[in-house]
């Protein structure tokens, strides 16, 4: 009879699988998140973003961005995360202890592994979306209106974004150096459905057994 349940179970421990999948598939396996203070300042160029890896849950990249004198040079950042299939990018938190001086913060939203958007582009056309964030946003997800309101040619999307890799560009737009984080959101693909039918098959098998 242990035969028979083992293929099951062995269906069952599907999710867990691919949690220990999307654990592993962070290849080369450098702790996930990045912590500039730590792991050092993030990619300044567009086209190589540093690579993130992402962890079940949610993951924090933070760090320092701005102009530390006026006509000095820009510390922008770029990164590139890939949601794990089976997973879905379900949010975008801005963390506390995120500062916008006087001007706003400026983080856009690129699908693929490189920001091929500018930092001079004149619009938004080829980005997903942006947000001007501000210390007003501390503690919100603001990849949905992110999505909800395309700004200046931006496409528009919508939440949870789907397995892929999506670069993004972090900076402060004023003159000063400020600190930011933001927590990214990842969660399993809701199958609802199929959790339902293996239970209603491990039901079956149950009555099947018990009536032999
Ligand atoms: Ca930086």
């Amino acid at each position: 009879m242990k035969a028979h349940i083992r293929p099951l179970l062995r269906l069952a421990a599907l999710p867990l699988s691919l949690l220990a999948l999307a654990a592993a598939a962070q290849a080369g396996n450098p702790a996930p998140g990045w912590n500039e203070a730590v792991n050092g300042d993030l990619s300044g160029n567009n086209l190589l973003p540093t690579f993130v890896t992402l962890a079940s849950g949610q993951t924090t990249v933070s760090g320092l961005t701005g102009r530390a004198v006026p006509g000095g040079p820009v510390d922008r950042d770029y990164f590139t995360i890939t949601v794990p299939a089976g997973f879905v990018l379900s949010s975008l938190t801005v963390l506390p202890g995120t500062e916008v001086l006087v001007e706003v913060g400026f983080i856009g939203m690129m699908s693929g592994s490189s920001f091929t958007v500018p930092p001079d582009a004149q619009s938004a056309a080829g980005m997903l979306g942006f947000r001007l964030y501000s210390e007003n946003d501390i503690g919100n997800d603001i990849l949905e209106p992110m999505g909800l309101f395309p700004e200046l040619g931006a496409s528009g999307f919508s939440t949870p974004l789907p397995a892929g890799s999506y670069s993004f560009w972090v900076q402060e737009t004023g003159v000063g150096v400020a600190r930011y984080g933001f927590g990214f959101g990842v969660t399993p693909v809701p199958e609802p459905a199929t959790a339902l039918t293996l239970l209603a098959g491990l039901g079956l098998l149950a009555g099947a057994l018990r009536r032999r």
